[in-house]
């Protein structure tokens, strides 16, 4: 468990296709505006030291709101970007090897797609996990099957760490998200994709507050 608790209400997926030639750091910096608290940094494509770059460029602006900034699967990444924290699959280095590589202050989170999955993630000392997908999504090609949200939540509720929805999500699905016990809405399309990234991330942070209860 890290030492560090990061807001995870409201939790950018940077992808550089739904973003359709923006320049993504200018998504990023208008996500944040909008009231993105975390932002995982996911390129499947580029190379090591282009992500390192990247990653730096997008803490300097996460430094400036407050906001996390996580890698995708990539420990040795997000050590040398001097990032908050790295996101694993099950492909990935496990959480309790890079809890042992990137120390006590850094932010692990798993990918759970099963109560096995979030149980192991736990375990391990995770920070907290991702459960999806939500609903079908073309940003994760091959995705398992959606969950809905009683899949969410009978995934979620079985860890006592938080846990993150993602997959598929946009405004509307947000608020009903945060009543079934999540801790925060992970989204790459609805604003990366979006043509105002700060209005979209605005109205899904509007949502969550619903369904926290706080107006
Ligand atoms: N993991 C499960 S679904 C997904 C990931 C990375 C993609 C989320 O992207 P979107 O565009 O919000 O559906
Ligand atoms: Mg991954």
């Amino acid at each position: 468990m890290s030492l560090f608790k990061p807001d995870l209400s409201l939790y950018l997926v940077t992808d550089k296709q739904s973003a359709r030639g923006k320049d993504l750091l200018e998504v990023v910096e208008s996500a944040l505006q909008g009231g993105v608290t975390t932002v995982q940094v996911r390129d499947k494509d580029s190379g090591a030291f282009e992500i390192v770059t990247f990653c730096k460029a997008v803490k300097l602006m996460t430094d400036r709101f407050d906001a996390a900034l996580i890698v995708d699967d990539r420990v040795d990444v997000a050590i040398a970007a001097g990032a908050d924290g790295v996101h694993l699959g099950d492909q990935d280095i496990p959480p309790g090897l890079a809890r042992s590589l990137m120390g006590r202050g850094a932010i692990i989170g798993a990918t759970a797609a099963s109560i096995e999955m979030a149980m192991e993630a736990e375990e391990q000392g995770a920070d907290y996990i991702g459960v999806g997908p939500f609903k079908p999504t073309s940003t994760k090609p091959g995705h398992a099957d959606p969950l809905g949200i009683e899949g969410l939540a009978r995934i979620g509720s079985s860890v006592s760490i938080p846990w993150v929805a993602i997959g598929g999500i946009t405004a509307r699905d947000a608020e009903a998200i945060i009543r079934a016990g999540a801790s925060g809405i992970a989204v790459a399309s609805a604003i990366c994709g979006a043509e105002d990234p700060k209005t979209a991330a605005e109205e899904i942070k509007r949502a969550i507050k619903e369904g926290i209860g706080v107006s």
